[in-house]
Parts: structure tokens; C-alpha cells; sequence
């Protein structure tokens, strides 16, 4: 095992910089002959090679010692270290006696205990430290990819990708050198990620095969996701037995189906033994599923999770399941309840080893949305909360927008009210997904910012309880090792706020959408208004909104469990940030906050379009400075460029649309087109 150093991208937050704290000292690793230690090895050994510290032998001194719990020969100084279990991938931290101890049950957890050394640097070997225990507090902790092999008529090559071609795939076919995906294994384990999906869940027909005569392809990748303790899951299809096994149905109850994917699967468990599991889209935006069979999803994830069961994986059955064909003349259809209205009446009926894939909100990854109530809903199922970290609706990795606070809003969300059961605490059996905003750009993300979402990402998933802003302070230090105290104030005024300032300048109030057609990306107030996506703002003359109560609208708001059923459907108590996601209102509406709707729309969209360009010049102070490389600033400065010209382009339409509609001038007298 040699560690990844990939030339032409950039090192995000592992530049060889970060290691210099743990790179200068001398480190004892005791650990067994797995893969995962011997990545731990490769990486001390790396990082003192580079900063001109040394792998102790034993017997020699040290001043860190990283080691298993099972170790024969654990020296005093770790035998010391007493703490609560850390258990399958957590570790033990403490110092004392001028010695930083890392102590794990498991080579994952070493390798864990090892990344967090390198985040704390030097404050890692500094005074004493009593043992604490680090453990994930979310089991599963992953990122799906929508890489396509080829590239699609369509969506391009990655579906809602902004970050260029894929990492693994390129012209049809495998890249020959996977350096760069071991180097993002490394990346992704080092925020804690620990399973990656490779494909898109849009299976098309090449990637389909995925699962059969192209299986090699994804062994190839496993392997270098392996020495990261990273497990790969596949996207597939649910008409796979017809599209890959000639067989006439797909019906889950039917024997020779049921057949067909155990011995499928049989096969890719003796291709890769630790394979994780897969994905399903299924009886959504076209992919196929159960209902042609009279089945429903149950019948369906059950039947692959039979299929995983004897080889300890698992499916992530998606619950993004709505009808994208509806008439948008129908106010009865709502598809906000869709999800809920599908499955939870199956609540109970799933396996063990079947986990229900449930996006955040009841739409489709927008700037705002309630929490989906699908969360609250199936107490007897495995659920795994989906996020975005590809930004479809949140700037495509043209605008800055930091997402952690979003995430963490999410899953701090008490359903049931205060001082009871978080998002998080509901998700701990499901996990954490989220889509990866990864290609093949020598950024990664294509705006060198967005790393900070991958990074944060996988750092909320760990622990949910961290702060947005820490986290963003962590990856400043890591990224940009010559910045100083400047560099931090200039990014965290850059990006501390930027989701807010994003949902200020696009739709308002909870809406959604009011985007472009097809690629997502500007305004657009009416360009889904008539179409059969279910996505409306029923904007009139009078006023704007969606009626989703339960006494006068779409019954929505009764999916939720009180205290939320009450708040949502109250006019006066729903917060405001949601209100157009609940209500039909008159623009002069009073909100909580004081100002009328329409006063709120003009106000909220100069002062976002505003802030946009504030963080624009916040950049421009570090031009020609030394502490950011000047690639990297003219690559942010030029998209900085587009989202403030983007931005006013969203104030100028939304505030001209509300003016039309309603009549009612801007308070302030400001320019309305
Ligand atoms: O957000 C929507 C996207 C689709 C995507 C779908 C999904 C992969 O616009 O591109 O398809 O969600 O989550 O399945």
C-alpha cells in the first residue's frame, strides 16, 4: 500500500501541510495484517518521511502510539487509557506523560483515531488530554454517486454533476489509473465516510451490467475503496432478471426471479467478498419497479434484501417515489405526500437488511422544505436520510453555498417536539447518504469551496452534533495551511451565511422551485407552473402559496405528528421561512416577522442579490495575496462572478413576477423591472 498523491488536482483538505504536526514525531503503530492497517502504516510512514519525524520500532520511544485494543504488546502508556468501549469503528483518544495514545477495537477505528490526530495537529501533542471515546453515531455513512459509464444524450455523464466527467468512468470504459480514486477514498475516510454507491440510480443500459459481465469493473473500484475501510454498494435495476437474465418478468414473488437474484448476488459476493449492498429507484421518474406487478415496495426490497441477507448485505430502497406525470389541473394530487402515502402502510413489513432511503425533504432536495414526515412515520423500518451535496438546486457549484447548516438543521428536527427523539437519533439503524458532488475537475467539486459540503458532509454524519461553523473552521485549517487568522474571518464571512443568502435571492417563503426546466440551474417563477412535475406556486392576482392543510388543502400537513400536524396547518404559527410550503396566502399577509409577504419577497431578494455581491468582494481582498493559490482564486473569483450576476438575475425576475401579479410597489421605492 502506498499513499495516493495525485499530481494536477488538488490535495482539499489532505495537503501533505496537514500532516506536518504527526509527520515531525516519532509514532508507534501496533496493529494487526489488515488492509486497513496497513493503510494506518503507510500513511505514518508517509507523513514522517515528509516532515521528518519516524516510525518507532517497538522498544523505541515515541511520542504517539497508535494501536488495537488486541495487541499483545500494548505498551503502559496505552494500557492506561481507560474509557468506554469504542467498539467497530470508534477509538480511544487521551494523552499524557508527553504521550498522545490512540487506542481502537478494530483497524477502522485506528485508521479514524489516525485522521483525527491530523485535524487536532499540534494541539494533538500539547498538555494532557483525558481519554475520550469517539464513535460514529451513525452507522452507515454514505455517498451516492450518479456516475453513468457513457455519457448521457441528456444529463452528461454525471447526472446533476457539476464537477465534470466521473472519477471512475472515462470514455466507456474504467479509468486505467485509479490513483485518483484511491486518493478520494482517502479523502472521504478521512471525514468519516465509510460506504460509497459507484453508480447512478438512473440505471441505463451499460451501467446495468454493472451487476453481471461488468462486475469487474466495480471489484476494481472496491479494492481501492477497501484500503480506506470504504464498502461499495451498486445502483441496479429492478428489471434486471429481464435486461440481464432473459427472463420474461421481475415480478419479486416469482420463484425463478427470486432465483435469478440470489444467484446474481452469489456471484458478486464471490467477486467482492465485503461488497455492500445496493440501491434502488424503483416506480420513480420512469425506472421500473414493483407496481407493474401488482406488487408493492415491500414485496420488492424484501426480495433483493433476501438475496443480500446470506452475505451480510443490505438494499437502500429509495422512498422517492411520486407521479411525475400529473395533470396540473388536478389540486387534489399533492406530491409532497406522495412518499408518505406510499409507505407507510408498509411500515413493519421490511427485513432487517432492507434499509428505506428517504430524501429530507418531501419534494426534491430544495433550498427549504419541511422534514419529510416519512421519517416519523415508520418506527419498524431501517431508515437512511438522503441529502444533496452535488448542489442541483442550490447553486450547481456556481454560487457559494455552504450546506452544513441546512444538514444540521435537518437532522437536529424534532418531530415530536422539544426534548424528545432528533432526525438523527431516528436515522442511527439507516444511516446518512448523500449524493456526491465529485468528478473529475482538478478541484473536485469544480468550485474549490464546495469541498467544504463533501467535507462537512461526512464530518455531520460522524456527529451530528457538530457546528456548522467548526466544521467549516477545521476545513480552512486543513485546505489552506498558509491562511491565517485572515484567510478564516475572510471564509467564514464568505460562507458562514451563504444557504441563507441563497434562499434569499431564489424562491421565497418555502415555495420551491421557480427554476429552469430540465438543467435546474436560474430562475424561472412559471417554468414549472404547468407541467406535470407537481411542483406549483399557484402564484394569482390575490396571492401566492400552497394550500397543503388538512381544512382547506391537500391534508399535507396531517402526515405530521403534533406538535408539527398543529403548527404546519396554523396560518399565524407555521415559521415563516415555510409558510408557502403550507399555505395559500394574500401577499399583504402579515408575517411573524412583521412584514408582508410581498414587502418580505422585494426585501429578502435586494438584500440577498446584495450579499452575494459582499461575498464577492470579501474575495477580492485576498487577490494577489500569498495564502491562496492563484489558480484557486481566479478558478472562485470567476464563479463568484456568475453567482452574483446570477443572483440579480433572481431578484430582477422574482420581484418583477410579484410586482405584476399584485400590483403593490416595493415600500422602499427600489428599481422593479
Ligand atoms: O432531484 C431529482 C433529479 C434527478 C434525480 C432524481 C432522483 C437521479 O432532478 O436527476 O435522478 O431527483 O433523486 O432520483
Amino acid at each position: 500500500m502506498t499513499v495516493p498523491h495525485v499530481d494536477d488536482v488538488h490535495p482539499a483538505w489532505l495537503p501533505p501541510e496537514a500532516f506536518r504536526a504527526l509527520g515531525a514525531r516519532r509514532v508507534l503503530v501496533l496493529a494487526d495484517a489488515s488492509e486497513v492497517a496497513e493503510t494506518v502504516r503507510a500513511e505514518v510512514a508517509d507523513a514522517c518521511a515528509r516532515h521528518g519525524g519516524a516510525v518507532a520500532a517497538p522498544g523505541e520511544p515515541y511520542d504517539l502510539v497508535l494501536a488495537l485494543t488486541s495487541d499483545g504488546s500494548l505498551p503502559a502508556a496505552a494500557q492506561a487509557v481507560k474509557g468506554p468501549e469504542p467498539g467497530a469503528e470508534g477509538f480511544l483518544l487521551a494523552r499524557s506523560g508527553g504521550v498522545t495514545v490512540v487506542l481502537a477495537d478494530q483497524p477502522a477505528g485506528l485508521l479514524y483515531g489516525f485522521f483525527a490526530v491530523v485535524r487536532l495537529g499540534e494541539a494533538a501533542f500539547e498538555g494532557d488530554r483525558p481519554a475520550e471515546t469517539h464513535r460514529p453515531a451513525l452507522a452507515r455513512r454514505m455517498l451516492d454517486h450518479w456516475d453513468n459509464i457513457g455519457v448521457h444524450p441528456v444529463m452528461g455523464q454525471v447526472e446533476r454533476g457539476y464537477s465534470g466527467g466521473s472519477i471512475f468512468w472515462h470514455d466507456g470504459v474504467l479509468h486505467e489509473d485509479l490513483t485518483r480514486v484511491r486518493a478520494y477514498a482517502r479523502l472521504l475516510a478521512a471525514t468519516g465516510v465509510n460506504a460509497v454507491a459507484v453508480n447512478n440510480v438512473n440505471v441505463h443500459a451499460t451501467e446495468a451490467r454493472l451487476l453481471t459481465d461488468r462486475l469487474g469493473e466495480v471489484a476494481a473500484l472496491a479494492a481501492e475503496f477497501r484500503a480506506y475501510g470504504i464498502r461499495v454498494h451498486l445502483s441496479v435495476t429492478f428489471a434486471s432478471p429481464i435486461v440481464l437474465g432473459g427472463l420474461e418478468t421481475a415480478n419479486p414473488v416469482e420463484e425463478d426471479v427470486r432465483a435469478w437474484w440470489a444467484r446474481t448476488t452469489e456471484r458478486v459476493y464471490e467477486t467482492i467478498p465485503d461488497f455492500g449492498g445496493y440501491v434502488v429507484k424503483a416506480d420513480s421518474e420512469g425506472q421500473p419497479g414493483p407496481f407493474a406487478y401488482g406488487r408493492d415496495h415491500a414485496d420488492g426490497a424484501n426480495m433483493l434484501a433476501d438475496a443480500l441477507a446470506p452475505h451480510g448485505g443490505v438494499v437502500h430502497w429509495r422512498a422517492f417515489v411520486y407521479n411525475h406525470r400529473q395533470d396540473w389541473r388536478d389540486r387534489k394530487t399533492d406530491r409532497a405526500r406522495a412518499a408518505h402515502d406510499h409507505f407507510s402502510p408498509l411500515d413493519g413489513r421490511f427485513r432487517d437488511n432492507a434499509i428505506l432511503q428517504v430524501k429530507y425533504g418531501p419534494i426534491d432536495f430544495q433550498t427549504r422544505e419541511p422534514i419529510s414526515p416519512v421519517i416519523a412515520a415508520m418506527p419498524a423500518t431501517k431508515l437512511a436520510v438522503e441529502l444533496q451535496v452535488t448542489q442541483e438546486y442550490t447553486g450547481q457549484q456556481r454560487h457559494v453555498c455552504y450546506l452544513a447548516p441546512m444538514w444540521s438543521e435537518v437532522l437536529g428536527f424534532r418531530f415530536w417536539g422539544p426534548g424528545e427523539r432528533a432526525v438523527a437519533d431516528v436515522t442511527t439503524s439507516g444511516g446518512l447518504v448523500a449524493v456526491s458532488n465529485v468528478g473529475d475537475d482538478p478541484y473536485w467539486t469544480g468550485h474549490p469551496l464546495a469541498q467544504a459540503n463533501l467535507y462537512a458532509f461526512g464530518r455531520l454524519a460522524w456527529n451530528p452534533g457538530l457546528d456548522p461553523a467548526a466544521i467549516l473552521d477545521e476545513w480552512i485549517g486543513l485546505t489552506f495551511p498558509k491562511g491565517g487568522e485572515g484567510l478564516r474571518e475572510t471564509l467564514h464571512g464568505m460562507m458562514d451565511g451563504s444557504w441563507r443568502t441563497y434562499e434569499r435571492y431564489t424562491a421565497p417563503l418555502g415555495v420551491g422551485f421557480m427554476v429552469r426546466p430540465g438543467h435546474h440551474y436560474g430562475p424561472d417563477v412559471d417554468g414549472y407552473e404547468y407541467t406535470p412535475w407537481g411542483t406549483y406556486h399557484f402564484a394569482d392576482r390575490d396571492g401566492v402559496g400552497v394550500d397543503r392543510t388538512r381544512s382547506t388543502g391537500t391534508g399535507y400537513t396531517g402526515q405530521y405528528p403534533a406538535p408539527w400536524s398543529q403548527v404546519y396547518e396554523s396560518r399565524a404559527e407555521c415559521p415563516d421561512e415555510l409558510l408557502l410550503f403550507f399555505h395559500h396566502v394574500p401577499y399583504e399577509h402579515v408575517l411573524q416577522s412583521g412584514t408582508t409577504v410581498i414587502q418580505h419577497i422585494y426585501d429578502t431578494h435586494f438584500a440577498g442579490a446584495e450579499e452575494a455581491a459582499e461575498i464577492r468582494a470579501l474575495w477580492a481582498k485576498l487577490e494577489g495575496d500569498d495564502v491562496v493559490d492563484p489558480a484557486l482564486y481566479a478558478r472562485v473569483r470567476e464563479r463568484l462572478d456568475e453567482q452574483v450576476r446570477s443572483a440579480e438575475e433572481w431578484r430582477d425576475q422574482i420581484n418583477t413576477y410579484f410586482f405584476r401579479k399584485s400590483g403593490v410597489p416595493d415600500a422602499h421605492g427600489r428599481t422593479i423591472h
